[in-house]
């Protein structure tokens, strides 16, 4: 059986590598990311088995993405080729220092495409973890349904659901988002959300209001990230806090999947709320220090590396 099974859309990705509007002959990087993927990385590298289940459409940019997936030791076996629409596509441009603009080319493409069909409730049902977000019931109709399709598998067999808001406003509005998060909330065991993001589901109030009213709808860890504050959990009624590691910020994209595949790394090893906290933290730290949604996720021989004080290791 697998650690962590996980569903979502990935998409290519084009980073300018300069700062300023796009402009012809500016130099890019050619990437992908998708938050659930970004997950399921984290998690390999950690050393964990992590399946993900989605499509891509039938492309270079989709042999692009699963095949740094399976490089990555992520399962793609469960990954649908869909011939009639292309893989989406993420635009990023670094517009000033501080402002990082991403344009999605999505709506309609290989990974809003997913279908209930396309998730293997047996792989779920025998997975230690299933992890969703909430990306996925916003790309469509089909899309969510697959996503309740894996929450029911996961209930039914046992099988704890991790969920993480991860709320987009381009995909849409505040109040049919929070609709549907307080659904997955009430079915999750672990959920995960910024300050922000639970006050869409419960009042706003301070962190250790909202973590109780998020927990009141029934998930027994209850996890706010909380970008350099770090973190705060409240884990079967008992509550936790962790601050976050100084770090120079580079790109504060990713930080808060690889946070969860910290979190969750540390929960199938078996370690105590507060050392959940501290591996995502490290996590989280690795991520925004390293350009990139995914690429400077640690393995698990570095995760001490952001104990040293030394700054050059040799
Ligand atoms: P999201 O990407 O979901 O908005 P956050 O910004 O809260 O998530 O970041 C997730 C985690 O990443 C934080 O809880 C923290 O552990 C780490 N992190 C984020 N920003 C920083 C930072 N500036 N310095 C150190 N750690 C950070
Ligand atoms: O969480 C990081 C993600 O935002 C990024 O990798 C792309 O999935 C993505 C999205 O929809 O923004």
């Amino acid at each position: 059986s697998v650690d962590v099974v996980t569903l979502g859309e990935t998409m290519a990705l084009v980073a300018a590598t300069t700062t300023g509007s796009f402009a012809v002959g500016a130099p890019a990087r050619i990437s992908f990311g998708g938050a659930e993927t970004n997950v399921a990385i984290g998690l390999s590298r950690l050393g964990h088995s992590a399946t993900w289940i989605g499509r891509l459409g039938a492309d270079p940019l989709g042999h692009l993405v699963k095949d740094a997936l399976r490089g990555e030791g992520v399962d793609v076996s469960h990954v649908r080729t869909d011939a009639e629409v292309p893989t989406g596509l993420m635009l990023r441009e670094h517009r000033t220092a501080d402002r990082v603009r991403v344009s999605y080319y999505r709506r309609g493409l290989a990974g809003s495409r997913l279908t209930p069909d396309d998730v293997d409730t047996g792989l779920v049902a025998a997975a230690r973890t299933l992890h969703v977000s909430g990306i996925t019931p916003a790309l469509s109709e089909s899309a969510r349904a697959a996503v309740h399709t894996a929450v029911d598998a996961a209930r039914a067999a046992g099988v704890p659901v991790s969920f993480d808001f991860n709320y987009r406003a381009a995909l849409w509005s505040v109040t049919e988002a929070g609709a549907a998060f307080r659904d997955l909330v009430a079915a999750a065991d672990i959920v995960f959300a910024g300050d922000e993001e639970a006050a869409m589901v419960v009042p706003a109030g301070s962190v250790e209001e909202v973590a109780k009213e998020l927990a009141a709808l029934g998930p027994a860890q209850v996890v706010l990230k909380r970008g350099a504050a770090g973190a705060y959990a409240v884990v079967d009624g008992e509550s936790f806090t962790e601050p976050a590691l100084a770090v120079s910020l580079i790109d504060p994209v990713g930080a808060g999947d690889a946070f969860v595949a910290g979190y969750l790394s540390a929960m199938l090893d078996g370690l105590d709320p507060a050392q959940r906290l501290r591996r995502g933290n490290v996590c989280g730290a690795f991520a925004v220090s390293v350009a990139g949604d995914w690429e400077g996720l640690p393995r698990r021989s570095e995760l001490a590396t952001m104990d040293a004080t030394e700054n050059v290791a040799r």
